[in-house]
């Protein structure tokens, strides 16, 4: 049985990844931790309990983290999944509660109980992941894998041109995860789009199942799903946490992928949170990996069709 902790900034995307890992049979949820991200912390633990409250599956404790990136003032995306994060219906209250551990020292517990066992599953900011290597670096050696929804892989970015979301929230704590040399894989924005997102029909056969988790998996996207229509006029929800947890219960998603030199970019106002993914290839003035060592796996194409027959099958059981 693989032991897995996820990191979530819990809006309405990470709900879908959720109700995945908590329904999976191979995979035990050791823990839930929380950081703030696409909604405040609060709100954040709040939408992951209202999560597992809603899914009839495992119940692993949640563990509240950080409440601000490393360095800077939280920038969150509640105009893109409403200001509770989870389609304003006011889908949230949660009877169960959250522990009083701290989530990162609940993380390093964890990994000190389970050496060289525990996959984390990042699919918010990384704050968390980077104060608990910081903490202590030799514990998270200790981490078998980290699998990261997160930059914008070999695409453009979704929250300035070159970034991507959970890295721009707070680039400092991805840069650190990147030098960490804990084995890492990537799940970028760019695989998550097309036909990995829900369509019309997708919601549309989701609502009419009558299943309580894929009501809800749609109900707490309606802001989403809004955003998206009036900015691209697409009836679509991309939900690239879920894409990042499907790829992480089922490999056999992941089609094509490269391992990487990747380096977040925190300088500059212009480009931060862009992560500069280098797949060794000699360009004009560029030496390939001659200078740098891969320190990642990053995912270059999954296979859409049979994600989504899976994830559907999951919230349908
Ligand atoms: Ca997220």
């Amino acid at each position: 049985m693989r032991r897995i902790i996820i990191d979530t900034d819990c809006g309405s995307d990470d709900a879908v990844a959720l109700i995945m890992a908590l329904k999976s049979k191979n995979a035990h949820i050791e823990a839930i931790t929380t950081v703030c991200g696409n909604v405040p912390l609060e709100l954040a633990a709040k939408n992951a309990l209202m999560t597992i409250e809603i899914t009839n599956a495992q119940k692993p404790q949640l563990y509240i983290g950080a409440s601000k990136p490393l360095m800077r003032e939280l920038v969150t995306a509640v105009n893109v999944h409403g200001e509770d994060g989870m389609g304003d219906l006011d889908l949230i209250h949660p009877s169960l509660a959250s522990e009083k551990e701290h989530a990162v020292d609940a993380i390093l517990r964890i990994v000190e109980c389970y050496p060289d066992e525990i996959e984390i599953v990042t699919i918010g900011p990384v704050t968390n992941i980077a104060l608990a290597i910081m903490k202590d670096p030799a514990t998270m050696k200790k981490v078998k894998h980290i699998y990261s929804m997160g930059t914008a892989g070999f695409g453009r970015g979704n929250t300035t041109p070159v970034a991507e979301f959970n890295v721009y929230v707070d680039a400092e704590a991805y840069d650190i995860m990147l030098r960490s040399n804990i084995p890492l894989t990537i799940i970028g924005f760019d695989v998550c789009l097309g036909d990995a997102a829900l369509n019309k029909n997708d919601m549309e056969m989701l609502m009419a199942s009558g299943k309580k988790e894929a009501i809800f998996a749609i109900q707490c996207n309606r802001s989403l799903l809004e955003y998206n229509l009036k900015r691209s006029g697409e009836h679509i929800v991309d939900l690239p946490d879920a894409v990042a947890m499907g790829v992480v219960l089922w490999p056999e998603l992941m089609l094509d992928s490269a391992e990487c030199f990747c380096k977040a970019c925190i300088i500059d106002p212009s480009t931060y949170g862009q992560v500069i993914v280098d797949d060794g290839r000699v360009l004009a003035v560029s030496d390939g990996f001659v200078n740098h060592v891969p320190n990642t796996i990053v995912c270059k194409s999954i296979d859409n069709e049979t994600f989504k027959s899976k994830m559907f099958r999951f919230l349908l059981q």
